[in-house]
């Protein structure tokens, strides 16, 4: 009993110089558990005189104190350094890409959808969207193609069987049609794109019977040629990421416009691909014109009120034409080469202010 301080001494000594939380708990045990020393040492006191007693209790007790707050102290020290070691080695480093290869691009013609959403949103147009299946007085009627009309015949149209007593339906042969629905839902004004799928019946080097178009379509009132000349040299800047473009509009007819007009553009041959903006070739790239008055009144506009103009585009070629992709061919091949090759990223978002493509 006279060596209490040595024991003390001792346990405290082998406590501080404890690396790990068993070892500790192995000491905590060995002293303090139901059969340790320090336990035994107070079940000693039961068999002392009173004197002895008064003497030894309070010196054990602070003993088995001492000794159960520096293992209490030590737990907690080791914790900590066992989280700090933790945090140190399980650091995250946030810049990594989410994927150590990416596994899919974005089609270019989708990537361009994208781009010319970001030119005309930011113009104060809107997207519209409308079935691929139409009717004939939607893709055909209402804008003014007369019944019987050789313009009917250009458009190498995909008829369904019809139904008993009814017109057949067709694949859309442009995206008229949204414009069609739209200016019959909405009231003036109207400022939207319809970007969509539209089918032909033709299919060679440079035709597929699917591809990719976007018209456009403005009704406001007093709006005029000016407006649309203005507002298509700034589509083609932007698109091309040029700060001048020499343009042209050149007379045209489209059964839907009233006069109408196709765009050039002045284009350079670069080996391979293809400078828009200037150079000594026009290069045709959209069809554009005042919406025809019947077209309004078959939409329930006064065009005595309300003016407007459209435009239309084949987005597979502009995309051709933007990323210098020379073949038509492979865009609907599925070929997973090709996608990485000319694809896009498909968690950059196009904009005007922030950039179009990298
Ligand atoms: C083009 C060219 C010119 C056009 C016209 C209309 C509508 F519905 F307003 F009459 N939508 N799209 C249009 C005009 C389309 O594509 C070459």
């Amino acid at each position: 009993m006279a060596d209490i301080e040595t024991l003390g001494t001792d346990v405290l000594s082998a406590i501080a110089a404890v690396e790990d939380l068993g070892t500790l708990d192995e000491i905590r045990i060995a002293e303090l558990g139901k059969k340790g020393r320090i336990s035994g040492l107070m079940k000693q006191l039961g068999g002392m005189t009173p004197d002895q007693r008064q003497e030894m209790g309070p010196r054990l007790n602070a003993l088995k104190t001492e000794v159960s707050k520096a293992i209490e102290r030590r737990k907690m020290a080791l914790e900590e350094a066992a989280l700090d070691a933790r945090l140190a080695n399980e650091r995250t480093d946030l810049s990594l890409p989410p994927l150590p290869e990416p596994v899919g691009a974005l089609h270019p013609v989708m990537q361009v959808f994208e781009e010319l959403a970001a030119i005309f949103g930011d113009m104060g147009f809107s997207v519209a969207e409308g079935p691929d299946i139409e009717d004939d007085w939607h893709n055909f009627t209402a804008l003014n193609f007369p019944e019987g009309h050789p313009a009917r015949e250009t458009h190498d149209t995909f008829f369904f069987h019809p139904q008993l007593g009814d017109t057949p339906k067709v694949l859309r042969t442009h995206t008229s049609p949204v414009q069609i629905r739209t200016m019959m839902a909405q009231t003036p004004p109207i400022r939207i794109i319809a970007p969509g799928r539209v089918y032909r019946n033709d299919w060679d080097a440079t035709h597929t019977p699917m591809f990719h178009q976007i018209e456009g379509l403005v009704i406001e009132k007093g709006v005029h040629m000016g407006h649309l000349k203005g507002c298509l040299i700034d589509f083609v800047k932007a698109f091309f990421e040029i700060d001048d473009v020499e343009a042209r509009f050149r007379p045209h007819f489209f059964p839907f416009t009233e006069p109408s007009a196709e765009m050039d553009v002045k284009f350079t041959r670069k080996g391979d691909s293809i400078q828009v903006g200037s150079g000594d070739s026009w290069m045709e790239i959209l069809g554009s014109g005042m919406v025809h008055p019947n077209v309004l009144r078959n939409c329930g506009i006064d065009p005595n009120e309300y003016q407007g103009f459209a435009f239309g585009l084949g987005v597979d070629r502009l995309a051709m034409l933007k990323y210098g992709m020379p073949d038509l061919r492979p865009y609907f091949e599925a070929d997973a080469v090709w996608t990485r090759h000319y694809g896009f990223k498909p968690w950059t978002t196009p904009s005007v202010s922030g950039g179009l493509s990298e």
